[in-house]
């Protein structure tokens, strides 16, 4: 018989996830303060309630004493996009993190549910300092969109009410219904591409002079003082003659000194956004 006291057991799980979830805030905060894209709209997280981890233990046939290690999905994280490009360029920059490590990833994106339930799952095995000691805690992070989201929430509800039991002209209408988001996904995203299309057709030396101030604060992120000044002189005299020709340029030394910046801060891995 497993005695334990479950708030005590859940401890470490609520730290982990207050811990991520103040990350991934974080991070948007900074993007958005750096004017770079932000691939995160909102962060929401939850603990497992203890009776549906028994009653997943049960239903998979976990002995209690392996739960730790086979329930992956105590702490979870969700994470809503704006568009499905997100959800790759959120991925990739998990992978690059330092402060997680990936155990697995499915994709049910690209391979949807049966019930139509579409999300980017990644188990990441996150360490966690408690007052006994060292623990690695596994969280779930579900990377979705707010149409995905959209779905999920309004057919986990109705999932509750009927239990297993949804009826199947409902069950019918709700996979009709996924279909239906995920192509207002792909509608948003084809909006999106023309969007930027145009802004780089009509705005392209604006873009150039925002790429090279945004250049210029990474540099002083990795304390090139005095690279970045001399950037920051060069594109106020460049901007001033309305050179088109010498921006490109400057634009383009900047990303080499940017490339050699990242790679003494962090020899084995990139930035997380580029
Ligand atoms: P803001 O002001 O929205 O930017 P906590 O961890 O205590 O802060 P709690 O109570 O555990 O949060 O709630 P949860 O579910 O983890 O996440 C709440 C955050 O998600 C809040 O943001 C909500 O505003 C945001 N959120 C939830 N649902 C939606 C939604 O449908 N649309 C949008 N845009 N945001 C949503 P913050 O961080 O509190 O700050
Ligand atoms: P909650 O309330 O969100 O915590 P499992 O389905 O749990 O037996 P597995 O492999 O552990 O199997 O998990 P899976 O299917 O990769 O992901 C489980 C979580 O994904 C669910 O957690 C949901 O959050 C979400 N999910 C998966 N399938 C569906 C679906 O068809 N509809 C909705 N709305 N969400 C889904 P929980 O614990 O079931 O729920």
């Amino acid at each position: 018989m497993d005695t334990r006291d479950w708030g005590q057991f859940l401890i470490p799980y609520e730290q982990a996830l207050e811990e991520l979830k103040v990350k991934f805030r974080s991070l948007r905060t900074e993007l958005k303060k750096r004017h770079t894209y932000s691939p995160i709209e909102f962060v929401t997280g939850r603990i497992k309630h203890v009776s549906s981890i028994l009653e997943k233990a049960q239903r998979l046939h976990i002995p209690t004493d392996e739960i730790e290690h086979r329930i992956e999905d105590i702490a979870g994280l969700r994470i809503m996009c704006q568009f499905v490009a997100d959800i790759a360029m959120l991925t990739e920059a998990i992978r690059n993190r330092k402060d997680m490590t990936i155990v697995h990833e499915k994709d049910y994106v690209r391979n949807k549910k049966p019930s139509g339930y579409r999300s980017y799952h990644i188990i990441v095995s996150y360490p966690i300092q408690t007052s006994l000691g060292m623990k690695h805690i596994l969280a779930e992070i579900q990377l979705r969109t707010l149409a995905m989201n959209f779905w999920a929430t309004i057919e986990h509800s109705l999932s509750y009410k009927f239990g297993q039991h949804v009826p199947e002209p409902i069950r019918q209408r709700l996979v009709g219904a996924a279909e239906a988001a995920f192509r207002l996904d792909e509608e948003m995203s084809s909006i999106r591409d023309d969007v930027v299309a145009a802004q780089m057709l009509f705005n392209d030396q604006s873009v150039l002079v925002a790429s090279v101030l945004r250049g210029v604060q990474e540099l002083y992120f990795y304390n090139k003082v005095k690279e970045a000044n001399e950037f920051h002189w060069e594109l106020g005299h460049v901007v001033a003659l309305d050179e088109r020709k010498r921006l490109k340029t400057l634009y383009e030394k900047l990303q080499k000194a940017l490339h050699d910046a990242r790679q003494a801060a962090q020899p084995e891995r990139d930035t997380l956004f580029l």
